[in-house]
């Protein structure tokens, strides 16, 4: 779909860029060696080779059939919790990403402007000197805190973070804020924890999903579950403004008004209150703050939500009243990319109540430590230096409730443009599309221009890259190890399955390399990715080659008591959250008026789609031969209105940016909003697949952040469209 102006330019371009195997070019064939050893490959280099996917960030467990160092199919692993045997598009898709020809083989020096995507082969003495150089300068000129790293949930970011840590910066910008901030801290602040599991079983009866698209959004086992659930007969009550494949399988579907979810949980609060139909003994023995809560919902009416949310106040009671009925077998499901408006954390806390006044706790909810690698070993180091300079991002001063670990990325941001409260120079950013996923894509190409220095790890020339001083090729997810990884009462691996391509080296090699060069080699005391991984198993009494032929180790099952104490304050379910309002927000869930559109103007919504990850996929050969060109979804009566058809071009205005985009005209959204798939758009050249289609939202978001989980909010941007 590329046009011809723009694939001449980057054959152009690649003339001077080191690009990857020119189109078509025949790939030599990888035979795994260490899978070789292990037995997992014949002498022809044929087999079956356990490993995870990271199409996503799910990391279900695969099995790649291999042949003579080629991989030529990927499937679910049937003993992994979250694949169970399958793959979604995604994942079966995967060998492509590995394979794609756009791929980054060799480390990048840049040779022309910023973004003007012109850069020539490095070896990786030259481009890990360089790196390491530019960023001991900014220590050395403005201190540590001058230098910021970014990156997204990965299994070698245990030692991204190490590397972070130990070169002493406070300035960390994960995609936490723009993802789930709202969830994670509302949780955090009701039940003591980031998120508490689901259980989805034989007796589960209903279920509320609030703005969670499941089958879209895909998590293959919750996926799976919700599925299974469906076909069972569970009652599914699903609010979103759009008719997405969730709202086509879910029992009623509400397409609630944007940002007033909070409305319609806080009248289900008050109807469960009123018509006494909570769990008067899970209530009393456990949770505080319930006479604030009494007090505060009283005014919250389904006749006082109705008009808000545009769904009717019978429907609203009527739901309220079945779903205490169905309790505690009944699921009120906390969502997962929570950051829709800057009220979502209220919404997030009202969920958390409503879930607790019914007493599903142990039933439908249990305690989750999420990911601990507690029982594994990890290499010897020093104690990391001592930082004291403020965090860009107002982590905790002006967001005292939000985690150091999540902060709020886009405020970090927004505070190197501003250079307050001191400049930023360098940004070390690894696995992570910041150009496209942080809103207001502008913003963040100016806070680039504030950058002495920018070095991005990546398998491709991202968007992100594309405006990066050096680019540090890592080995795809098919041809690397990295950590391993806890999941319930195993542990999993991953391995390669062929050998890297070109010079691309896993990240575990690629972060100790700088750190090395850095000064910091004490910080790095493995000396390859299976030193590394036999020093984490060290502690189990678990050797490297007991996991490589089934991919995984079992460890005696722990005992789980179901657990009625919860790490909060009152080591209670925190109703009332004092934590909350002794930092001035609202110790109760409040009504927040959302902001509206002015007349003439639409709700931007945006949401996943089954075929793609995030900014990541796009470039993907079969996911993109299979994919329809991305437009914007408008109500098709509201559309016809305004003498608009489908395939029409548009012209798409925010506040802060404008994009030209087909106009997908459909019955499936509501009147007052408009829709775009995110992750098209790239401005990117060297992702020659992707490069060129649709456009992306990100040009549109206007940045908001909800003061105390520090979410953005994403569907508070409001646009207009015209015919162009
Ligand atoms: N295939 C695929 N699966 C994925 C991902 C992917 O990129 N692709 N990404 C993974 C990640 S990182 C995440 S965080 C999850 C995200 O999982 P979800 O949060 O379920 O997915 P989204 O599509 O981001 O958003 C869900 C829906 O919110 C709706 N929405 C927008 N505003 C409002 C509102 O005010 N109220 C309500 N009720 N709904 C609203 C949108 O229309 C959209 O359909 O998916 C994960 N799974
Ligand atoms: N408009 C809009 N913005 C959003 C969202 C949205 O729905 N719409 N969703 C938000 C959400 S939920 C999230 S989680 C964030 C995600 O935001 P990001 O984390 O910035 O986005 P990804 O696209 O997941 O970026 C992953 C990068 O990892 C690279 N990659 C893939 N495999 C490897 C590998 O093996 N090694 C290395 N080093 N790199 C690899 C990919 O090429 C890609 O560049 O975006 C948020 N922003
Ligand atoms: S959900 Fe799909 S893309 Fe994500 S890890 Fe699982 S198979 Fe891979
Ligand atoms: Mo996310």
């Amino acid at each position: 779909m590329i046009n011809n102006l723009s694939r001449r330019d980057f054959l152009k371009i690649s003339a001077t860029t080191a690009g990857a195997f020119a189109v078509g070019q025949l790939i030599p064939p990888m035979v795994a060696q260490a899978a070789q050893e292990a037995g997992l490959l014949n002498v022809s280099g044929d087999g079956y080779i356990p490993s995870m996917c990271e199409m996503c960030v799910w990391r279900c467990g695969l099995i790649a059939k291999v042949k003579n160092g080629r991989v030529v199919k990927l499937d679910g692993n049937p003993d992994h919790p979250h694949s169970r045997g399958h793959l979604c598009v995604r994942g079966q898709s995967g060998l492509m990403n590995t394979y794609d020809p756009d791929r980054v083989l060799t480390p990048l020096i840049r040779v022309g402007k910023r973004g003007e995507g012109r850069f020539r082969k490095a070896s990786w003495e030259e481009a890990l000197d360089l790196t390491a150089s530019k960023m001991l300068e900014i220590k050395n000129t403005y201190g540590p805190e001058a230098m910021v790293f970014s990156s997204t949930h990965n299994l070698s970011q245990v030692q991204f973070e190490n590397l972070l840590y130990a070169y002493g910066s406070p300035n960390y910008g994960t995609q936490r804020s723009l993802c789930f901030n709202a969830m994670i801290v509302a949780n955090l602040m009701t039940y003591g924890m980031e998120e508490p599991g689901r259980i989805y079983d034989d007796k589960l009866q209903y279920i509320i999903l609030t703005g969670r698209n499941l089958m879209e959004a895909v998590s293959t086992s919750e996926t799976g579950d919700l599925s299974d659930a469906i076909q069972r007969g569970v009652k599914v009550i699903y609010l979103d403004p759009r008719f997405t494949k969730t709202a086509a399988k879910a029992t009623e579907w509400l397409p609630i008004k944007p940002g007033t979810d909070l409305a319609f949980h806080l009248a289900l609060l008050n109807v469960i209150i009123g018509e006494e139909l909570y769990d008067h003994s899970f209530v009393e023995n456990y949770t505080v703050g319930f006479d604030q809560l009494v007090q505060e919902v009283q005014a919250y009416t389904p006749e006082w939500a109705a008009p808000l949310t545009e769904i009717s106040a019978e429907t609203i009671r009527r739901i309220a009243q079945e779903f205490a009925a169905a309790a505690p077998h009944a699921l009120a499901h906390n969502g997962w990319r929570t950051s829709n408006f800057v009220n979502s954390f209220q919404t997030q806390r009202a969920i958390t109540i409503l879930n607790a006044l019914v007493g599903n706790w142990n039933v439908t909810l249990k305690a989750s430590g999420g990911e601990s690698s507690g029982a594994l070993g990890k290499p010897p180091q020093p104690a990391y230096p001592r930082v004291s300079a403020l965090r860009l991002d107002g982590v905790p001063n002006k967001y005292p409730v939000v985690p150091l670990k999540i902060g709020v990325f886009q405020e970090l941001r927004d505070n190197i443009i501003t250079g307050q409260p001191y400049q930023a120079h360098g940004w070390f950013i690894a696995r992570q599309n910041p150009v496209m996923s942080l809103p207001d894509r502008t913003k963040t190409l100016q806070a680039f221009e504030k950058m002495d220095f920018i070095a991005t790890v990546d398998i491709f020339l991202n968007d992100t890259a594309w405006f990066s001083d050096v680019v540090l090729p890592e080995a795809s997810y098919l041809e690397r190890y990295d950590p391993v990884v806890p999941l319930g009462d195993k542990i999993f691996l991953r391995q390669p399955v062929i050998e890297p391509q070109g010079d691309a080296k896993s990240a575990l090699w690629i972060y100790k390399q700088l750190g090395e060069r850095l000064g910091l080699g004490d910080y790095f005391q493995y000396k390859d990715e299976e030193d590394y991984i036999r020093q984490q198993l060290a502690p189990l009494d678990v050797r490297l080659e007991d996991i490589k032929a089934k991919g995984y180790v079992e460890l005696p099952a722990a005992e789980e008591a179901p657990s009625y104490t919860w790490n909060t304050p009152s080591g209670k379910i925190e109703l009332y959250s004092d934590t909350l309002a002794k930092v001035g927000f609202p110790g109760i869930p409040v009504w927040e008026e959302p902001p509206q559109p002015p007349t003439g103007q639409f709700y931007l919504l945006t949401g996943k789609v089954a075929q793609s990850t995030q900014f990541a996929t796009q470039n993907n050969q079969l996911l993109h031969k299979y994919s329809d060109e991305p437009g914007l979804w408008m109500n098709i009566d509201v559309a016809s209105d305004r003498g608009l058809e489908d395939g029409d071009w548009v012209e798409v205005v925010s506040e802060v940016g404008k994009v030209h985009i087909r106009l997908k005209a459909t019955p499936a959204i509501r009147p007052d909003c408009v829709y775009l798939t995110p992750g098209y758009g790239h401005l990117s050249k060297g992702l020659t697949t992707a490069f060129g289609v649709g456009a992306s939202d990100s040009v549109l978001h206007v940045t908001y952040t909800d003061p105390a989980s520090g979410g953005q909010a994403l569907s508070q941007t409001f646009v207009t469209v015209r015919k162009v």
